[in-house]
């Protein structure tokens, strides 16, 4: 069990929660003496950054944007004297990708994983009713040993560097928001909730039934209750474990989300000692045969895998583009995203329960697998033996400790519908299955509603390479032919291929929905030609024509989440052109010429598409259709 709540921070009749947002005194620690120093009591100069944000592209200068190693961070914040006989906490979303917390000059916590909360309990280390310093040491440094993998180098000028096993710029610091919290010593904990629906018709269900679990720290009675949305009434119960009756329950459906506000409280007789509130959906969720079942109806997920990443904040939680992007994806069609490659800021996932939208969630279990060059190398066959290395079982451990964070944090969101495990690890080789088999059920026994899980495989996680897809609820294939092989003129050759891996996947009968959780062409938004060729708006669409078609021949392929939803930054190098150009919209969240394309196909495929393993007649959602 975690040693902290999961909960986010929020105000109600017994909490509080005070924003820390906003400009905090930042240095660099170029010779890493920020400790000998004692920078713990307060850091050097007068620089000041905004929280949160990546640090890097605010500055001028190279040395600071790809600056790895120790960054540090400095603010005051005033804890209320009316806040004793409370918990006080300080609470970052995330710290990436490991920090050390000082308050006072008193380290209270360290972290290690840069996409997930924690906590520290600084109760009896504040000053009440003064002015406290929090100082934070954030660490950017990639190893073997910590999801996302990656290494960390020296150059010959004494600078350090990281080398990402993975496609994304190595933004850091301290990239979501941080709290200032006040929970009742005896309080709510974390809380479960599992559905069961009888007579569903048309988006309701006669008797719904959430069965929970509440866990406190304390003795005092639990009481719970829920809403709808007129602020209704409609279930309540008593016990720290029970089930909520609905009667004529609203279901959370696709794109049609209906919440309800799930009041707990712990009780002294009619005292309130504490109060938490957080909006729930009523859905199920199941994977049976080739179907994806929400509410026991088929779905078809269409959609993206995405980033968190924008211009200037880089990774930084930016609310703007949270909002941009919930539009732009309803405009084009999409009703689904997974949260590629790391868990998103907590935010995203309730701005998906209210518009419906159907998250598949990440770890950061990204660059399993010894390459800068992954998505090339994988193609032609190389191999790294990754699985076989002596720090595996660190690094597993790590991996275990974020996923147990996220399914902790990410169970109670309607949105979440399955658990991405991994993203495109090295499976060729038997030394990857004792591991897959960790996670795997790990994954299984944190979840109380048993979301399916699955992990998105690399281009050589093929039907007689691959020895871990048998793990898989869902067998996720990131492909890329047609760009990565045979590209260009040989499309045809790839459209070949790419049918041939299809048809071995088929002769294996599985059983199992396949997703596509990647595929796309790089393209520039600047460059057109007739005829089209590489990089050019043309051949993206031309590229899309060929996928669709192949995902329309095979009746088990449930959804399409191209890759990706924006341009975004990436490390330098002969590969990317300022950054990975395969968005359907830039980087600045305008659309190219494919994204007309995908809203033509997307808007037309009906929810149900494929139900009941039937490749329905296909109109003019333009794909090459038989
Ligand atoms: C992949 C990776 C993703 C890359 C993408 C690409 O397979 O999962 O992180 O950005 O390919 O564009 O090469």
């Amino acid at each position: 069990m975690l040693e902290y709540s999961m909960l986010y921070p929020k105000t109600t009749e017994s909490r509080r929660a005070i924003s820390l947002n906003g400009m905090w005194k930042f240095c660099l620690d170029e010779k890493a003496v920020g400790e000998q120093e004692k920078w713990t009591e307060g850091i050097p100069g007068n620089d000041r950054i905004p929280v949160p944000a990546s640090f890097q592209d605010f500055y001028t200068d190279k040395d600071t944007r790809e600056f790895t190693g120790d960054v540090w961070y400095e603010t005051d914040m005033f804890v209320p004297g009316e806040w004793e006989n409370t918990q006080v906490q300080v609470r970052f979303a995330a710290a990436t990708h490991r920090a050390v917390v000082y308050v006072n000059g008193i380290k209270v916590t360290e972290h290690e994983g840069g996409f997930l909360p924690f906590t520290a309990d600084v109760t009896e280390i504040v000053r009440y009713n003064a002015s406290n310093k929090v100082v934070v040491k954030v660490n950017n440094e990639l190893n073997e040993t910590n999801i996302p993998c990656g290494s960390t180098v020296t150059l010959a000028n004494g600078k350090k560097m990281t080398k990402p096993y993975f496609d994304f710029f190595n933004y850091s610091g301290l990239q979501r928001s941080v709290h200032l919290v006040s929970v009742p010593k005896e309080s709510v904990f974390d809380f479960d909730l599992t559905y069961e629906l009888d007579g569903v018709t048309n988006g309701t269900a006669q008797t719904a039934k959430i069965s929970y679990q509440v866990q406190t720290n304390g003795e005092h009675p639990v009481f719970l209750e829920l809403f709808d949305e007129s602020g209704a009434s409609v279930a309540s119960a008593q016990g720290a474990q029970g089930v909520l009756t609905v009667s004529d329950a609203h279901l959370w459906q696709v794109r049609n989300a209906y919440l309800y506000r799930l009041v707990i409280r712990i009780m002294d007789e009619s005292l309130v000692i504490d109060e938490y509130e957080q909006e729930i959906g009523i859905r199920t969720v199941e994977v049976k045969g080739t179907e994806i079942l929400l509410n026991g109806q088929p779905v078809y997920l269409r959609g993206f895998g995405k980033h968190e990443d924008s211009d200037i904040v880089g990774r930084g939680f930016n609310i703007g583009v949270m909002k941009r992007d919930f539009e732009l994806m309803k405009w084009i069609g999409a009703n689904s995203f997974r949260t590629s490659h790391y868990p998103y800021s907590e935010e995203i996932y309730e701005m998906a329960d209210r518009e419906g939208f159907l998250v598949i969630d990440e770890v950061a279990a990204v660059g399993l697998f010894a390459s800068m060059l992954n998505f090339m190398d994988a193609s032609s066959g190389k191999t790294t033996a990754f699985f076989e290395s002596e720090t595996i079982p660190v690094l597993l451990k790590a991996h275990l400790k974020a996923l147990e964070e996220m399914i902790t944090r990410d169970k109670n969101h309607p949105c979440v519908i399955a658990w991405s495990l991994l993203n495109e690890p090295e499976t060729t080789n038997e030394a990857a299955v004792p591991y897959f088999k960790e996670v795997f059920d790990k994954a299984h026994e944190l979840d109380p509603q048993k979301r399916p899980r699955t992990y998105a495989m690399i281009m050589n996680s093929t039907p007689d390479q691959c020895k871990c897809f048998q793990f898989s609820d869902m067998i996720a294939l990131n492909r890329y032919y047609g760009w990565y092989v045979c590209g260009g003129y040989e499309i045809s050759n790839a459209e070949a291929m790419f049918r041939k891996e299809m048809d071995a996947w088929k002769a294996k009968n599985l059983n199992k929905p396949f997703l596509f959780t990647e595929y796309g062409a790089d393209t520039l938004g600047s460059e057109h030609k007739l005829p089209s060729v590489m990089w050019s708006q043309e051949y993206q669409k031309e590229y899309l024509e060929m996928v669709h078609g192949v995902f329309d021949s095979y009746d088990f392929v449930k959804g399409e989440q191209i890759w990706n939803f924006a341009d975004f930054q990436t490390w330098e190098g002969i590969m990317r052109v300022n950054g990975n150009k395969k968005g359907v919209f830039t980087r600045q969240r305008q659309p190219k010429d494919a994204a007309y394309l995908l809203k033509e196909r997307w808007t037309n495929l009906p929810l149900n598409f494929k139900a009941g393993g039937v490749v329905q007649e296909r109109r003019n959602l333009n794909g090459k259709f038989s």
